[in-house]
């Protein structure tokens, strides 16, 4: 329902869960659960879904929520003593009500501020001190915008690095009807070959099996059409060099936790990431990703809409 000037109102979600509303004059919202972050809706202007969650996601803690954009922090990926995709999206985060000033080039008016630390019991995990800030926004013309900002807060000197992703579900009509261009004749570790590095050949990704790449240094703008519908979800991304781009397909999708059987049909994974070079941070030093997603209509059939001109032009 579209309101007259925009609102943001915390209240609870799923199973009692603190969540932010954002909503705008024309009738698009975003929703955040302070649980991990994690934006779990993201509505155009006339109340459509842009974002996938599973019909099983648990928004139970201490298991991560499947879909929307989950935060992946300190690393991504799996290591021995870590949860896979690092604790961000597993932790309660706070609302900033001081944040520091943002550089910011867009305008908007409903965002929130969100704030995570480290608990004592995180230093098993993870020795060091961090202030992780993220900004959610929504636009007047209901576009999505991100910014992470991460800080070492290290007292002992320590510098760290770490790895990052805005590990972002969109929802598709079908998976078979999705073209993604702007990773054209980039480089990727194939995450189903052993990491064999390759480069795409494709003069864009279609999908007809699973996929799990990691795009390296890609172009900061990345195109999502989904020809059924008729949309483009267009993606800016600053700070963030990498991309996986990622579907189960059937038979992985059989084996994931909180994921229905058929449900890899209407997602598509692609997620702005710093993954090839973990980024190094010194104490006091900070770092800044950005995250800016718009759904366009596209009439991109048999060629009609040149979708290079939504990434160039
Ligand atoms: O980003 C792709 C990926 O690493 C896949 O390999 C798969 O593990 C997916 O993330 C899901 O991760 P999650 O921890 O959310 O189940």
């Amino acid at each position: 329902m579209a309101v007259a000037k925009p609102s943001i109102e915390l209240c609870k979600g799923s199973n009692g869960l603190e969540k932010v509303v954002l909503k705008e004059a024309r009738g698009s919202s975003i929703e955040v659960y302070l649980y991990g972050a994690h934006v779990t809706s993201w509505k155009n202007d006339h109340g459509e879904e842009l974002l996938f969650v599973s019909s099983k996601a648990l928004f139970k803690p201490p298991k991560g929520i499947r879909g929307g954009i989950p935060i992946c922090f300190p690393q991504v990926g799996g290591l021995a003593n870590f949860e896979q995709h690092g604790f961000a999206r597993t932790r309660v985060w706070t609302i900033d009500q001081n944040p520091p000033p943002l550089q910011e080039s867009n305008s908007y008016r409903a965002s929130v501020d969100l704030i995570l630390r480290p608990s004592e019991g995180d230093f098993k995990f993870w020795p060091h001190s961090f202030e992780f800030r993220l900004r959610v926004a929504l636009t007047p013309g209901g576009d999505i915008i991100l910014v992470s900002r991460i800080r070492n807060t290290n007292k002992d000197g320590k510098p760290f690095t770490f790895t990052f992703a805005f590990h972002t579900y969109f929802s598709v009509s079908d998976i078979c009807e999705v073209r993604v261009e702007g990773l054209e004749t980039i480089d990727y570790f194939d995450n189903l070959k052993g990491k064999e590095r390759c480069t795409e050949q494709a003069d864009a990704l279609t999908f007809e099996s699973e996929v799990d790449k990691t795009y390296v240094s890609t172009p900061n703008k990345i195109a999502i059409i989904d020809h059924e519908k008729k949309r483009t979800y267009v993606m800016w991304k600053e700070g963030i060099p990498d991309a996986v781009v990622w579907n189960p397909w059937d038979k992985k999708a059989k084996a994931i936790a909180h994921f229905g059987d058929d449900e890899y049909k209407h997602m598509l994974c692609v997620e702005p990431a710093v993954i090839e070079d973990p980024l190094p941070l010194k104490p006091g030093e900070e770092w800044t990703g950005r995250l800016h997603i718009s759904a366009v209509p596209s009439s991109y059939c048999s060629g009609q809409l040149d979708p290079k001109r939504v990434l160039y032009g």
